[in-house]
């Protein structure tokens, strides 16, 4: 039997992660894996959903400074991480995780300028150490991610933002996804079909 394994999915808004996940889910449910856990950042405890609404809120009269986020957001993942995420992972769970760090080092390291050895100091100081043991990137272009998500009307704070922040963004994700040895690239740019066929593949293929 496999071991229990943490999965991260990550990608610009609108790549359709959410959606993968849940197709994630149904595939290892196929293969007989029962115990699995599905979990969203920055959220999935109670304070962690608080913080998510702190850091997605627009402030009109005040701006929230790069800092602030950043910490939010990583406020919100060791709550997660600590209360949730680690005894699941203790008790043979699979998770499957909308987001990890490489969010923290994509939007807020390369879309909004903050010092990836500042991010680094951050996560080793709170996690010690928690890779997950694949990351999935579904890379899609901003233009079509944001596409996507004017469909649902209302923008957060974050949505709002210039489509140089996403094109910042996706440029940090691809340098790091590169860095990384567990970790596959989909094209997220076709539809979902395309894609969650690409997905299915290449998960098969690392779970053998
Ligand atoms: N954030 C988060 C940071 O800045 N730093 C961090 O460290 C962390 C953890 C989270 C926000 O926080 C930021 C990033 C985000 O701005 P969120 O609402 O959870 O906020 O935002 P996203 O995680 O980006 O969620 P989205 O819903 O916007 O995008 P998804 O999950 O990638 O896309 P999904 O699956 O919900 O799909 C969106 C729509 O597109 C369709 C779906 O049916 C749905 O309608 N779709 C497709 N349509 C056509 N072709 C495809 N291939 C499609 N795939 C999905």
């Amino acid at each position: 039997m496999i071991k229990n394994k943490f999965i991260v999915i990550e990608g610009l808004e609108g790549a359709g992660k959410t959606s993968a996940c849940i197709f994630i889910k149904k595939i290892l449910k196929q293969k007989n894996i029962k115990n699995i856990l599905l979990v969203r950042q920055p959220g999935s405890t109670l304070i962690s959903e608080e913080i998510r609404h702190l850091i997605k809120k627009n402030f009109y009269n005040e701006e929230m400074v790069k800092e602030t986020e950043l910490l939010l957001m990583y406020a919100a993942r060791v709550q997660l991480v600590q209360t949730i995420i680690v005894p699941a992972l203790k008790n043979g769970i699979w998770v499957i995780s909308d987001r990890h760090d490489l969010s923290s080092f994509a939007y807020q390291g390369g879309g909004l300028g903050i010092d990836k050895k500042f991010i680094i100091i951050l996560k080793k100081f709170l996690f010690n150490n928690l890779d997950p043991d694949l990351t999935i990137y579904l890379d899609v272009l901003p233009e079509i991610g944001l596409k996507r998500v004017f469909k649902r009307n209302i923008l957060d704070k974050i949505e709002s933002r210039s489509l140089d922040f996403f094109y910042k963004t996706r440029k940090s994700y691809l340098k790091n996804i590169k860095l990384d040895n567990n970790s596959i690239t989909i094209n997220a740019n076709m539809n979902i079909d395309s894609v969650n066929k690409n997905i299915k593949y290449q998960l098969l293929k690392w779970l053998q």
